[in-house]
């Protein structure tokens, strides 16, 4: 079934005649158009697709079938364009989506659209997109591959007295060399005790001998991402941040060995957090174990000790044990994997041993 079908499936059991995409992910997603302005509106019997004269042509040769295209000159007609459906169609409840619109937007539709009513919904396209297809698994896979490969390359970049912000550059550099789109997300080098800060962006401080380096990046093939940290050393890096690693990669084993469709999101999380545990670590692992991975870096599902719900196969998700010990150092080791029926497929290398520069 494709995935206009499928979302009004999901319309009819909310009980929503129709339902309106703006979220430009959600509406490439729906219907395969690149370009950045256009909404769709979508009911039982009609997907109108409204955009202006800069992208009609675009439009024409992207969309999918079913679809008809309605060129508008200002963005008024904008509901115009929509009356129209919601007269043809009987429309009595509208889903809008919650997380995209602006108040402003959500005041004017309201404003143009007096005689129905609007739900607020989140989450319905976002929840289709949990489980990926064979193809949107092959664009995630190169967009792994393309990360590993710039970042083995960066690696003989990294020396005393280069700064965060020449990895970052050298790294996302090789990766738009190897044919990555741009960044999945702003590259994160934290060197250091600036390793401390999960999300530490690359600074312009310079990297020392004896220092772990958390970097964290991601590459985006046809519009999908990958997600992947390494933690390396430089010089001499002593036995207590050696051992550390080590539990934190083990930590990561046990959560992936864990992973496999039917199994509550939650388990990974706390086979990793219980291992940590053990070894005295599990108050340094501050953040949830992953997340979901696709066209959005983060998305649906979460991967934490207090999330419901259950793998799916077709899943994509980061597993990413961390530990941050404030004013001295962090590691982090993140993967991504597939969900399917027997467990889960590990893209790309694993990082057993820390890599030592
Ligand atoms: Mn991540």
């Amino acid at each position: 079934m494709n995935r206009v079908n499928k979302l009004r499936e999901v319309l009819m059991k909310k009980k929503l005649d129709g339902f309106l995409i703006t979220s430009t992910i959600n509406r490439n997603y729906i219907s395969g158009f690149t370009g950045s302005t256009a909404a769709i509106m979508l009911t039982q019997k009609n997907a109108l697709f409204v955009t202006d004269s800069r992208y009609t042509e675009q439009a024409k040769k992207e969309l999918g079938r079913g679809f008809e295209i309605k060129e508008i000159k200002s963005s008024k007609e904008y509901y115009q364009a929509f009356l129209e459906v919601i007269n043809k169609d009987n429309v009595k409840t509208l889903g809008v989506e919650a997380k995209h619109l602006t108040i402003s937007q959500y005041e004017v539709l309201k404003k143009n659209l007096l005689k129905i009513k609007i739900s607020l919904e989140s989450s319905l396209v976002e929840n289709l997109r949990e489980t990926k297809d064979e193809d949107e698994v092959i664009c995630i896979k190169k967009a792994v591959e393309i990360a590993e490969t710039a970042f083995n390359k960066t690696l003989k970049k990294i020396k005393p007295g280069v700064r965060e912000t020449e990895v970052a550059a050298d790294l996302e550099y090789n990766m738009r060399l190897l044919g990555s789109e741009g960044q999945a997300f702003p590259t994160i080098v934290a060197s250091g005790e600036r390793g401390a800060m999960p999300h530490g962006l690359a600074s312009t401080k310079k990297i020392n001998r004896g220092e772990l380096i958390v970097i964290d990046f991601g590459a985006v093939c046809k519009g999908y991402c990958s997600d992947l940290t390494r933690t390396v050393g430089l010089g001499i890096i002593n036995g207590l941040k050696r051992k550390q690693y080590k539990v934190v990669y083990e930590a990561q084993q046990m959560a992936v060995s864990s992973i496999r469709s039917g199994v509550s999101l939650s388990v990974p999380d706390k086979k990793a957090r219980n291992y940590l545990k053990k070894n005295g670590m599990e108050k340094h692992f501050t953040h949830g174990l992953g997340h979901g991975l696709g066209r959005n870096v983060h998305e649906n599902p979460s991967i934490g000790s207090k999330i419901k719900g259950i793998f799916k196969a077709g899943m994509v998700v980061t597993v990413e044990p961390g530990v941050y010990y404030a004013g001295s150092h962090g590691i982090r080791i993140e993967n991504d994997v597939i969900v399917n029926d027997k467990g889960c497929e590990l893209l790309g290398a694993d990082q057993r041993r820390l890599v030592v520069l």
